[in-house]
């Protein structure tokens, strides 16, 4: 027989243990006990940055993409995606394993069609993002790249493309010209609504960093680890950012004239005030980014002339951007992840800089040697001159012809 006593003992511990299960649940109690069992059932990466196991949530940007292909049905009347995509998931683990190859890159993406363009198979996406990506010698990087904006993008349900802008030669690179370049070739061939200005060797690491445009430009690589995962500066602009054609043309593109590493971005910054508008971006805790790791490139010295050049942006970018963006397209090739247009975007001098006079032949010598030209001879007929925006928005490309834009 159990006393009265003793009863009331038992009921004063049971509420006892009762308060002290709901002070350690209250509030931030609460939130730290939660995250320290989730804590338990992850594994933490070289970074030091938690990533989830496989299979569990996040972590592995593959993770249930597997499911797309099983759900292909493309129908006259697919219904719109939803808002938010349901593939979303937040942080996403990001190394670099050796040895990866771009033939896997491309058996891991079954849904990716010839140009690197993707639609989902299930939905009608609400949105279509070009990539454009300025790119030489970095192969290695851009392997990496594809390997985890492919399915990034795909988590996100967007009708995309990706456009690597290569600049053929050995002339100093200019990175805001190729961007010129990438916005003219992407939107000649589809009616892209947003484009994504990405450098090679930036990954993103969070999948709620949508690739899509807002009403001002936006600034999305804002967090990346080399500085801290933290803005560098309040203008920055560099590194990631998303216009609409709309955005892009009113403050004419990008400057042609920054030949070599820095300051082209904080030009387009300036720009992005002096037309008008503003910059928006992601939280901090969305917008991240790894860098991989690498030396200042050949062909990519520091610029010396960038501080006067910016100091002039306000005078020189309603003369010098898209409206003046001169070029000729050497090849365009529809690969299997991405459309590789390489192009001759000549020299400070110009498009076709007038060759030095040569010597006089001299005496009993046959024909004068001819000087190599700077850049291979175009394999397609190249298109000159100014490059404006299209007058109409262009047909939509067929899926399954990326060959005919
Ligand atoms: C800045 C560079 C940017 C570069 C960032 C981050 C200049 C212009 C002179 C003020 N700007 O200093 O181009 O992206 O650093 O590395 O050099």
């Amino acid at each position: 027989m159990v006393s009265i006593q003793s009863r009331w003992r038992y009921l004063f511990m049971f509420l006892g243990i009762q308060l002290v299960v709901m002070a350690l649940l209250s509030r931030e109690g609460y939130q730290k006990r939660v995250s320290y069992f989730i804590r338990i059932f992850r594994k933490p990466d070289s970074t030091g940055r938690n990533h989830t196991v496989a299979g569990v949530s996040g972590g592995d940007v593959y993770a249930n993409l597997s499911h797309l292909s099983k759900a292909h049905h493309h129908g006259d009347e697919m219904p719109y995606c939803p808002k938010t995509s349901p593939f979303i998931r937040g942080p996403i683990h990001v190394s670099f394993p050796s040895g990866l190859t771009l033939a896997e890159v491309q058996k891991k993406n079954p849904l990716v069609v010839r140009g690197g363009r993707y639609r989902p198979p299930d939905c009608e996406a609400r949105h279509r993002t070009a990539i454009i990506i300025p790119h030489r010698h970095r192969e290695h990087h851009l392997k990496f790249l594809l390997y985890y904006l492919h399915p990034f993008l795909q988590r996100q349900q967007l009708h995309y493309g990706i456009y690597i802008i290569h600049q053929a030669g050995n002339y100093t690179f200019n990175r805001a010209k190729l961007m010129n370049v990438g916005f003219r070739e992407a939107m000649r061939e589809e009616d892209w609504d947003c484009l994504f200005f990405h450098d090679v060797d930036l990954i993103p690491e969070d999948d709620r960093n949508t690739y899509v445009c807002d009403s001002n430009p936006k600034h999305a690589a804002i967090a990346m680890d080399k500085f801290g995962y933290k803005l560098p500066y309040k203008m920055y602009f560099g590194g990631v950012s998303a216009l609409t054609p709309l955005h892009y043309l009113k403050m004419n593109g990008f400057p042609n004239n920054y030949w070599g590493w820095g300051g082209e971005d904080d030009d387009i910054g300036v720009r992005v005030s002096l037309s008008g508008m503003y910059i928006t971006r992601p939280s901090l805790k969305v917008g991240r980014y790894k860098m991989i790791k690498h030396k200042l490139d050949k062909g990519n010295d520091v610029n010396p002339k960038r501080f006067n050049m910016l100091a002039k942006t306000r005078q020189t970018w309603k003369t010098d951007g898209m409206n003046t963006a001169e070029y000729e397209t050497i090849s365009r090739q529809y690969l299997p992840l991405y459309t590789n247009i390489t192009v001759n975007i000549g020299t400070e001098a110009g498009l076709h800089p007038p060759s030095p006079t040569p010597p006089p032949p001299a005496k009993g010598a046959g024909k004068p040697a001819v000087k190599a030209p700077a850049v291979k001879a175009p394999a397609e007929a190249p298109a000159k001159g100014p490059a404006k925006p299209p007058a109409k928005p262009p047909a939509k490309l067929k899926e399954g012809h990326p060959e005919s834009p």
